[in-house]
């Protein structure tokens, strides 16, 4: 007799993980949830929900504040989250880390802080096409008040960005450059560490917004050698409320405060004040105290797993989602088709990205349609809108094949109602 052995079948990253999430054992619609939303905001594990929970429950307190007991207890969990964020992204010193909402805030602060007191008339700062609106709109305010001028790196043939056209905009007079590392329309990944060699080779200072790429892959600011980076913790498995700006050390001391108010200070008088070191110089107010703490416990949930795992399990997502879509022949897919990050943005002829993802709704999958908050990339792209299913680690193959079907059965709907 021949002894026959079961195959054993591998576990997916997903599948040791999904259990960790409890949202996403719900039904929408009657159906199993497909959560394919996640670069607009990720879900929570159990270990992050309850870090802030407990927070409130055991020693909820201000930070910095008491000399009492609970008092100590918050400002040392605030702490040893910054820690974890600094570690997370390999800060050299922890006072690099400056808590913030997002990465909105984030970059308000760099404009407002470093923009309004470092640009003059005919600077020029470059960003691409695909900026976020909250790495656009912040640096037009700023050149209104200034008279720097924006410059635009293009979009490569193979909607990529476009190194060459980067190279032909750098000129003495770029004083920044401010670039998504991962965008969040396109899934495009901008080579940061070239462009930030290119910038510093003539002392301009980089700005990376890497809140598509702080939640999938390992991040090095040392090695990357930026002077700001962004990330909004929401992406990255942590509450909303909390996201962080790193800078290195002596270019923010460099800088004026962002808000002024209690924490921030040193010594106040009445017609002046001296200001705290950092990082507290630019954390005026009580802050989103629970939530950083969580952020922290996220940070751990993560580097649990590993980054590089996630990036590696994502990669092999990505490349599954990209053939499935490839297969459909009224999809028109947008970014680069190599090299990108689990996420695909789309159109399908016709089908208005609104009524798809409506349809979508009905059988349990959630994609976003609109613009993205990237409306003059969809200019040039030449789409009003688009539909967009991004993934993380805790998605699978097989809801991939669910989305994929009820996509297909979606512009069939569409396809016989338009005949
Ligand atoms: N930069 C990028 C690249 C983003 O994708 C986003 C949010 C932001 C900045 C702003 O993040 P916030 O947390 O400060 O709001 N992106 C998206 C998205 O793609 N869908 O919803 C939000």
């Amino acid at each position: 007799m021949i002894a026959t052995s079961t195959p054993v079948q591998t576990l997916s990253l997903a599948d040791k993980v999904r259990a960790d999430f409890p949202i996403l054992t719900q039904k929408v619609h009657d159906r199993p949830l497909v959560y394919l939303d996640s670069a607009a905001t990720s879900q929570k594990p159990q270990v992050v929900i309850d870090a802030l929970s407990d927070y409130y429950q055991r020693y909820n307190s201000n930070v910095h504040r008491g000399v009492h007991t609970l008092s100590g207890l918050a400002t040392d969990a605030y702490e040893a989250a910054r820690q974890k964020v600094a570690k997370f992204v390999n800060a050299a010193d922890e006072r690099e880390i400056i808590y913030t909402r997002n990465a909105t805030e984030a970059i308000n602060l760099v404009a407002y802080s470093w923009g309004l007191g470092n640009l003059q008339a005919g600077d020029e700062v470059i960003l691409t096409k695909m900026e976020h609106h909250s790495n656009l709109v912040p640096w037009q305010l700023v050149a209104q008040k200034t008279g720097a001028v924006l410059k635009f790196v293009d979009l490569s043939a193979d909607e990529n960005f476009d190194l060459a056209h980067y190279k032909s905009l750098l000129s003495a007079k770029t004083k920044l450059v401010s670039v998504v590392h991962v965008s969040n329309t396109l899934g495009s990944v901008t080579p940061v560490k070239e462009v930030i060699a290119l910038a510093h080779a003539q002392g301009t200072k980089v700005l990376i917004d890497a809140c598509q790429s702080a939640p999938h892959m390992p991040l090095d600011v040392q090695d990357m050698d930026c002077d700001w980076l962004v990330a909004s913790g929401h992406k990255m498995c942590a509450p909303t409320g909390i996201g962080f700006l790193y800078g290195k050390l002596e270019l923010m001391r460099s800088m004026q405060p962002f808000f002024g108010g209690g924490e921030m200070i040193a010594d106040v008088f009445f017609d002046h004040s001296t200001y705290a070191d950092l990082p507290h110089k630019f954390e005026a107010g009580t802050p989103s105290i629970g939530e950083a703490i969580a952020l922290g416990a996220a940070i751990d949930y993560l580097t649990n797993i590993g980054m590089a795992e996630i990036h590696a399990y994502e990669q092999e997502l990505s490349v599954y989602l990209y053939q499935q879509l490839a297969k459909i022949p009224q999809i028109r897919t947008y970014g680069p088709k190599s090299h990108r990050a689990a996420l695909a943005a789309f159109t399908a002829g016709e089908v208005h990205p609104h009524d798809l993802s409506t349809m979508l709704d009905q059988s349990g999958i959630a994609i976003r349609a609109g613009h993205h908050c990237t409306q003059p990339l969809h200019r040039e792209l030449k789409a009003q809108s688009t539909a967009r299913a991004s993934l993380y680690f805790y998605n699978t193959k097989a809801e991939i094949d669910q989305f994929i079907v009820a996509l297909k059965e979606s512009i069939d709907f569409f396809a016989e109602i338009f005949a």
